[in-house]
């Protein structure tokens, strides 16, 4: 059995839940991935997937903490108080196709929680290998909306191909311009997703409508990368301690 027979034999693709993703669908994924540095799964959440998750955002909101409380819009490290949380950041069906795309293993970082309004600070121009304790600092990440987000209420731009440049390791990036012909905007609706490099260069806009922006990301590091152990304190992942490579 090959490797891509694999993906298509996993369990992931097996799941009643789960969209059929083709051999093609894969390979035209990889080359869109590797030329612009993400690729865009609209609907990739079904409604009966992305009811369960918002369940889910729910019971964490009502047993470990809200959003609300959280004066910068996100909560970091969900995979740490909550089992469904992990077990999704280890086993959704997206790790298949993730590894596909990154042509590497999935060292597990965190899944994070995310609602930008007026009153928090938009995301500022900047890629995730910013700030990695690992070498090299390869990874992907997994983007979900859960929530109509558009120009009105902070929609996620990217820079196609910023992830073939070498860039400066400065949060946010200085002097980036925001409307240079690469960068396009995801206009994305409940369920639709992104998974982008730690590489490629992405960024929101201010809110200028009040309305729910809530999405979530599943974070990983490439697993061939290897600790900096003059870098890790820095990081406030579980998984600094005890690597999993998926
Ligand atoms: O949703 C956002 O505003 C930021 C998302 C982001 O920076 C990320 O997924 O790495």
């Amino acid at each position: 059995m090959t490797v891509m027979d694999r993906y298509i034999d996993s369990t992931c693709f097996q799941k009643k839940r789960t969209q059929h993703v083709t051999l093609t669908d894969l390979t035209l994924l990889k080359d869109e991935f590797d030329s612009d540095g993400f690729v865009v799964l609209r609907n990739y959440l079904n409604a009966e997937e992305l009811t369960e998750m918002h369940d889910h955002i729910d019971h964490y909101a009502q047993t470990i903490q809200s959003l609300d409380e959280i004066p910068g819009g996100a909560i970091k490290g969900m995979d740490q108080h909550d089992a469904w949380f992990h077990e999704y950041l280890e086993h959704g069906k997206h790790v298949p196709i993730m590894k596909h795309l990154l042509g590497d293993g999935l060292a597990p970082d965190n899944v994070t929680w995310l609602n930008k309004t007026k009153s928090t600070q938009r995301t500022m121009p900047h890629y995730d290998a910013i700030g990695s304790y690992l070498t090299p600092p390869s990874g992907i990440s997994l983007w979900i909306a859960m929530d109509y987000i558009d120009s009105r209420n902070g929609c996620l731009h990217y820079e196609k191909g910023s992830h073939l440049r070498n860039l400066p390791s400065t949060y946010p990036l200085r002097d980036y311009d925001e409307h240079n012909v690469n960068v396009v905007p995801i206009v994305a609706r409940p369920g639709d997703a992104v998974m982008h490099s730690t590489r490629v260069i992405h960024f929101s806009i201010d809110v200028i409508e009040e309305r729910p922006r809530n999405a979530m990301v599943f974070a990983y590091w490439g697993g061939s990368s290897r600790i900096d152990p003059a870098l890790v304190a820095r990081s406030r992942s579980a998984y600094t301690e005890h690597r999993v490579i998926l």
